[in-house]
């Protein structure tokens, strides 16, 4: 049962059952969560308003399961189809006006840091591809400029899904969508090694596909960013609905595309500083493994 995190009395009776149980059986304030505990509680309300099946929840889900220290986490999201899940995930979160998301991330990280000199704060972006690359590109490289500390996640679905499929600067060449007759003229933009040009220390390109990848990927993304500088992921959640697939096609749809060869194989970038703060991490653990079997 969490210590910090309780909900008020008063709120009890009216609580989902999904957060009376996160509370109960959650994983907050447990050192070595990850998705092995899937099923003790969910961190992502059952009824959430993504479309069924949408690859975007079980993305959620996966990265929820992940973050390293939930109770002191802020989220920052931006409008899309994942500001939908915000209201109903079990971490503080912000929702900032479209595209501002890494400005707002900028202001929040650095006034924790005054606020809370004793405590870690971890802070962590997740937007669409729309409000990352497109709308909200200058705030993201400005942030990466200047070596902000934080994480940024984009879901990458390709186009803008939340308001009918319009291009987005990450849609593949030559896609049509509803609201982009004519099909994209441009290559996808290269944004992982934008990201790792602008100053990230830590960068991957992925699928939701794999619990275990996610994961580590986020770990490693948290923590570099909390010790070393900024880190970017770029995961492939398929707007299944703008793309013609049923509710059951997303998980394929995500191993297709991260086949060798296609556009989301597993690719990671890691600086020669978050490689030896990680190096130094692997060191501590396997001390500790030694001392507590000695
Ligand atoms: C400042 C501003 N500009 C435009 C919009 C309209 N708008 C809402 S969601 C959206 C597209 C979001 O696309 P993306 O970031 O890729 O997220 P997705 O819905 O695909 O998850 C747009 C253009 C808005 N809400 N605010
Ligand atoms: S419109 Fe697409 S991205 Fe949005 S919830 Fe539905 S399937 Fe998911
Ligand atoms: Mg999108």
């Amino acid at each position: 049962m969490a210590n910090r995190i309780q909900i008020n009395k008063e709120f009890v009776d009216i609580m989902p059952q999904d957060y009376l149980d996160l509370v109960e059986t959650g994983t907050f304030e447990s050192p070595n969560r990850g998705w092995k505990d899937f099923g003790t509680a969910t961190e992502l309300i059952a009824e959430h308003s993504l479309c069924a099946g949408c690859p975007e929840s079980i993305a959620f889900r996966h990265i929820m399961a992940s973050i390293p220290n939930p109770e002191d986490t802020v989220m920052v999201g931006s409008t899309g189809c994942t500001s939908l899940v915000f209201p109903m995930i079990a971490v503080h979160n912000i929702h900032s006006l479209f595209g501002n998301q890494n400005a707002i991330a900028t202001g929040l990280k650095r006034a924790l840091a005054v606020r809370f000199p004793d405590r870690v704060k971890d802070v962590i972006v997740l937007a669409g591809d729309g409000a990352t690359v497109d709308i909200g590109l200058d705030m993201t490289l400005q942030s990466w400029f200047r070596k902000e500390r934080f994480t940024t996640i984009c879901f990458d679905n390709e186009l803008y899904a939340n308001t009918g499929g319009q291009e987005s600067g990450l849609m593949q060449k030559g896609f049509l969508a509803k609201m982009a007759p004519v099909g994209k003229r441009f290559d996808k933009v290269r944004l992982p090694e934008i990201a790792r040009e602008s100053g990230c220390d830590y960068v991957a390109i992925m699928t939701a596909s794999k619990p275990s990848l996610v994961e580590k990927v986020i770990k490693q993304a948290v923590l570099i960013a909390r010790e070393v500088g900024p880190t970017y992921i770029q995961i492939y959640t398929p707007c299944i609905l703008e793309i013609g697939k049923q509710s059951m096609e997303g998980l394929q749809e995500m191993r297709t595309s991260e086949a060798p060869g296609e556009r989301f194989k597993f690719r990671e970038f890691i600086s020669p500083e978050a490689q030896s703060f990680l190096d130094g991490l692997a060191e501590k653990k396997k001390a500790e493994k030694i001392a507590a079997t000695t």
